[in-house]
């Protein structure tokens, strides 16, 4: 059915009465149209009511935008005729946040949460002719201002009662923008006397030659529909057809297929995501169908195995048996006003990921449960995802049972949606909530009992238990103690590396007090190397956005290093720490323009140092999810994609240091080089790993070659080379050490005996040209060149390769494609590096 053209309109809160405003009679012709889905602020922009607010400062000049009333109307004709029990539902697949729902004129519900779908019979209030919807959504803070809000929350006080977006009311990476509006689809469902309500596939069973699927089938039908009904369930590839049929019995059926050669489904760097097609129709006695639902599913078993073989604590994944090294990043809101985001920045955002080798997202728990668009992608992708619950850095009113019946509603809802979903990997129950519990109550910051315990440790397993026990429910990120650690412990399941960054004095008894240690050693990414974690869930450092993102939103008076908007775009509570990050590592930026520089090669850089850590590990770190892949507006984050969607620097290391076979070093200043291969592949590899150490000039220092041999999916040690020996006498401020291989098993890797602000690069001279045919840029320089950087003209631009180090008289071909498909504008793009005169002109290559 579809809906005419919505119309929304604002009045102060309660100035006007609800039977007029949702009266079929009132007249809305002055109304401004507007977008289902979509949201208030993003009509407002577009009607030029609201200026940008990721301008600036000028998300200030929207807040009026919560105090308001607003109300959505719409009209559309029905006149389908009926069967006796059929019935009409009204469907709202997302509503933002506290709304009164009316059909003409008849207040049909009122809903309070916007993370899940809210429904409503409408079979009788449906008119033949001409319907009104009218929605009215009320400002958060009417329903929340007279409720305690004293206790633990981090950012906006109104998020413990409301069940939103928690990064709404603002986060340490993004501006508060307290949405509203429909920001899901809304649509008339014609349901037949029965329906089906959720079909729930699952592997019970694997072994070579077949498979054991399971289908729980969810069934409504109308109490006056006594007729006994059948399921009949197809699972189909390009290969096979599996079919099965049952009955239904107190709502519920329940279909075996026996799948012979099942092909299985796969995260993309073991193998193909292999998908069926799995269709459920319900028929009555007579064989007519009365509903049918299609969807994918994948063959796979997915475990987190807590135990080594030896007894040792492990928390690593296994897939269809194969114990990986989960690779990626915690993934936040794809934008401020996720309602009126196209589908496709989700698919271009995976993509990306997908590109940089990452196998598993995290849904971190102070956004939103994804759109459907997210997990089908990951489905077809072979991208793991590790799913919190929506709740993130605070108590809740856990006490409260009109909170607890809200609550409850969204955890059977979610549960319900989400667990057919072949990707889907783990369930978490919250995002640090039980970890920092105990920290601020040992500081006495929380004096509290823990108010919201019995969500993560009751409410969210007792469902689970019933609805999906086919997958590990962890009950918060970071967990795991052995006892009198605290949750962040490294020996026991998942850590968050907040050494790094924040300063995190650890490790940390439970009851402990906190320290915080925010100095140059404190923070520096070098920590990373201390961290015997099992899983590293949550790490990082910020980076400067691109040149472009950034110009495009700040004033060009305010476009210099410390400039007020420039600090503004720095969500986080103490800006110094990235400074001393940087001051560890490149020396403190004197300006924007190193800002911009230092910090995305602090980045990248302290993410290399760290993961290529984690990964010699394996398996005893068998997991690095970087915080966090990307942005919800144009700000300074940690994220290694800019709100533009263009990739910082350390998305491009990404697409090195995850490559499933690496060859890394482990190297501390006037120490040993270890040399060791990863291979997350499964076939055994051997080779010969070159080492050539070059004088920034070019001229050869040492050469040596290792040869080497290691299993499927294990990390080995090949080599130790004392610094002095690969040094013979020369300078280590001078040198750069690249290892590749001879057979072409892994990229280079290119490492340098000292840090940054210590060496002595000498100035290069880049060669830039251009193949505007190819979409190619040709960088070659006579000596080496350091973080070589191909700027862009335009968002949603990838290279195969930016930020890259060029070798004396090396050359390197990249090539551009814009994520739409469209144009690049060569011309435009500027290249410079670290140790080069600052822009280039770019020349034309003759064909
Ligand atoms: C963790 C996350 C986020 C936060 C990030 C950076 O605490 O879970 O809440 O944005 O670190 O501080």
């Amino acid at each position: 059915m579809k809906l005419q053209e919505w119309k929304i309109q604002w009045f102060g809160p309660g100035e006007k009465n609800p039977l007029e405003i949702s009266s079929p009679y009132y007249i809305d012709h002055f109304w401004m149209t507007t977008r289902v889905p979509g949201d208030i602020h993003s009509t407002l922009i577009s009607k030029k009511l609201i200026p940008d607010p990721f301008v600036g400062h000028m998300d200030l000049e929207c807040r009026w935008v919560e105090e308001k009333e607003w109300w959505y109307r719409t009209s559309f004709y029905w006149d389908e005729c009926l069967d006796p029990l059929d019935t009409l539902e009204l469907l709202f697949e997302g509503i933002d946040t506290y709304a009164t729902v009316y059909l003409n004129g008849k207040e049909i519900g009122s809903t309070a949460n916007m993370l899940v779908e809210h429904s409503f019979d409408v079979t009788r209030e449906m008119k033949n002719g001409n319907n009104v919807i009218a929605v009215k959504i009320d400002p958060v803070h009417s329903h929340v201002k007279h409720k305690e809000q004293g206790y633990w929350c981090s950012y906006g006080k109104e998020r413990i009662w409301t069940r939103k977006a928690a990064m709404n009311f603002g986060w340490d990476w993004g501006p508060r923008l307290v949405t509203g509006g429909l920001w899901k689809g809304v649509h008339v469902l014609k349901k037949a006397k029965a329906n089906i309500d959720s079909v729930f596939p699952r592997t019970m069973a694997l072994n070579d030659s077949s498979a054991i699927v399971e289908v729980d089938i969810g069934v409504k039908q109308h109490f006056k529909c006594k007729q006994k009904l059948n399921l009949e369930v197809e699972l189909a590839s390009k290969y096979h057809t599996f079919k099965s049929k049952t009955q239904i019995v107190a709502g519920k059926g329940r279909a075996e297929l026996h799948v012979f050669d099942p092909v299985l489904w796969w995260t993309h760097d073991l193998g193909e995501p292999h998908l069926y097609d799995l269709t459920v129709s319900l028929r009555d006695s007579e064989n007519h169908i009365l509903d049918e639902k299609n969807q994918k599913f994948g063959i796979r078993e997915v475990k987190v195995e807590q135990t080594h073989e030896n007894g040792d604590h492990l928390f690593a994944f296994n897939l269809n048996g194969v114990r990986l090294f989960a690779k990626g990043a915690n993934w936040i809101p794809v934008h401020s006003f996720i309602g009126s985001i196209d589908d496709r920045r989700y698919t271009k955002q995976l993509e990306m990921g997908k590109a940089a080798h990452m196998n598993m997202m995290r849904v971190w728990g102070g956004g939103i449960y994804e759109k459907e668009v997210f997990y089908e992608e990951c489905d077809r992708l072979g991208m793991l995802v590790w799913q919190d619950f929506m709740f993130a850095n605070a108590l809740y009113p856990d006490y409260n049972k009109d909170f607890q019946a809200n609550v409850e509603d969204e955890i059977e809802k979610v549960i319900k949606r989400l667990r057919p979903h072949t990707c889907l990997a783990l369930w978490c129950g919250n995002n640090e909530i039980d970890w920092i519990f105990d920290r601020k109550s040992s500081d006495g910051e929380i004096t509290t009992p823990f108010y919201g315990e019995k969500i993560y440790h009751q409410w969210i397993p007792q469902k689970l238990e019933r609805l999906d026990d086919t997958r590990l429910y962890w009950p918060s990120s970071p967990f795991g103690s052995t006892g009198n650690t605290d949750l962040d412990a490294e020996e026991v399941g998942d850590r968050h590396n907040w050494v790094v960054w924040h300063g995190n004095v650890e490790p940390r008894k439970k009851g402990e007090p906190v320290i915080q240690n925010i100095t140059k050693e404190g923070v520096s990414f070098k920590n990373y190397k201390k961290d015997a974690t099992l899983f590293s869930s949550e790490f990082g450092m910020h980076a400067s956005s691109n040149r472009y993102t950034l110009s495009k939103y700040i004033p060009k008076k305010e476009f210099y290093w410390k400039s007020e908007e420039m600090a503004y775009r720095n969500k986080d509570h103490f800006h110094e720490k990235g400074i001393l990050l940087m001051e560890d590592f490149t020396g403190a930026p004197g300006d924007i323009e190193e800002y911009m520089n230092y910090s995305m090669l602090t980045q990248a850089e302290g993410l290399k140092y760290g993961i290529e850590h984690y990964r010699r590990r394996k398996p005893w770190t068998s997991g690095a999810l970087i915080w966090q892949l990307n942005d919800c507006w144009p700000g300074t984050s940690w994220s290694m994609i800019d709100y533009e969607l263009l990739p910082k620097a350390s998305y491009y290391y990404a697409k090195k240091f995850f490559d499933p076979v690496l060859a890394t070093i482990d190297h501390e200043p006037g120490e040993l080089l270890n040399i060791y291969l990863v291979n997350d592949r499964l076939q055994r590899i051997s080779g010969d790993v070159g080492i050539e150490v070059r004088t920034f000039k070019g001229d050869i220092v040492c050469t040596q070659t290792i040869a080497y041999e290691v299993d499927g999916n294990m990390a080995k040690q090949v080599s130790s080379i004392p610094e002095a020996d690969l040094l013979q006498g020369a300078d280590p401020t001078e040198v750069v050490i690249r290892l590749y291989s001879y057979e072409g098993a892994f990229q280079d890797n290119v490492y340098y005996l000292r840090d940054f602000k210590d060496l002595r690069l000498p100035k290069a001279n880049l060669k830039v040209e251009y193949n505007l045919e190819r979409r190619q840029i040709t960088v070659t320089s006579d000596l080496l060149a350091r973080f070589v950087k191909l700027e862009m003209p335009e968002g949603e631009i990838l290279c195969s390769d930016n930020f890259f180090d060029l070798l004396p008289e090396q050359s390197k071909i990249v090539d551009l494609h814009h994520l739409d498909g469209g144009t690049v504008d060569l011309e435009n793009i500027q290249v410079s590096s670290l140790n080069s005169d600052s822009f280039f002109t770019i020349h034309p290559i003759n064909l």
